[in-house]
């Protein structure tokens, strides 16, 4: 989700390999685009480039103009810290609560560690908001890598009912309003096929 709702939201073009997932959510045919056999992966002149931070960073290469990081260097800086972490951590909210947009689980996936984990997020939020966000509704104002990497986290955060602080909140209905975040969802609700290590609180 990450990297595509950046290029999408950045009206970057690319083209859309979709893969499928097994019943224990093994991409099926990675291999042939990736040398880790995971996704996503992003092809730049036949050459992967195979983690989503890595994407990332690499669309904001090819395309500066685009300003995917703040331009401030002291927001870029913390900017990149608040990915790090998303892209490092939060372990026991992925586990618990894995990312199914059409799905509503209020009250599920309240495992050990996953309260910690929502505070921690709040609070990042809250303080990305508070320091660097007055240009607009996002953490960091305008759109930047930043709201591409916690979009999966908001997805989560609707789709199990987490309450939130007022702040944390109003971001949340900020990233659902991008317009690239609005298609990713439509799409994830027209899917059918069902992963069972992705579904663990299916009836
Ligand atoms: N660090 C990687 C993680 C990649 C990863 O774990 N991808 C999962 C899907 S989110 C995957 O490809 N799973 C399929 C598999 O294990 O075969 C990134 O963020 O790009």
């Amino acid at each position: 989700m990450r990297p595509w709702v950046l290029l999408r939201q950045a009206a970057i073009p690319f083209e859309e390999v979709q893969l499928w997932f097994d019943q224990n959510a093994r991409a099926q045919g990675a291999e042939r685009y990736s040398p880790t056999g995971l996704v996503p992966v992003l092809m730049v002149d036949d050459e992967p480039i195979w983690d989503s931070l890595a994407i990332c960073e690499a669309v904001a290469d090819l395309f500066p103009g685009k300003r995917l990081w703040p331009d401030d260097s002291g927001a870029r800086r913390i900017a990149r810290a608040a990915c790090a972490e998303m892209h490092a951590g939060f372990r026991a909210l992925r586990n618990a609560m894995p990312m199914n947009i059409r799905a509503s689980l209020p009250g599920k996936g309240r495992a050990a560690g996953v309260q910690q984990d929502i505070e921690r997020i709040s609070a990042l939020w809250a303080s990305c908001r508070a320091r660097y966000g007055a240009g607009g509704a996002l953490l960091f104002g305008d759109f930047t890598i930043a709201d591409a990497f916690y979009a999966p986290v908001v997805m989560r955060f609707r789709t199990y009912a987490v309450k939130l602080p007022s702040a944390a909140q109003a971001y949340v209905d900020a990233v659902c309003a991008l317009s690239a975040v609005q298609d990713w969802m439509a799409a994830g609700r027209a899917e059918t096929a069902f992963v069972a290590a992705d579904e663990p609180y299916a009836q």
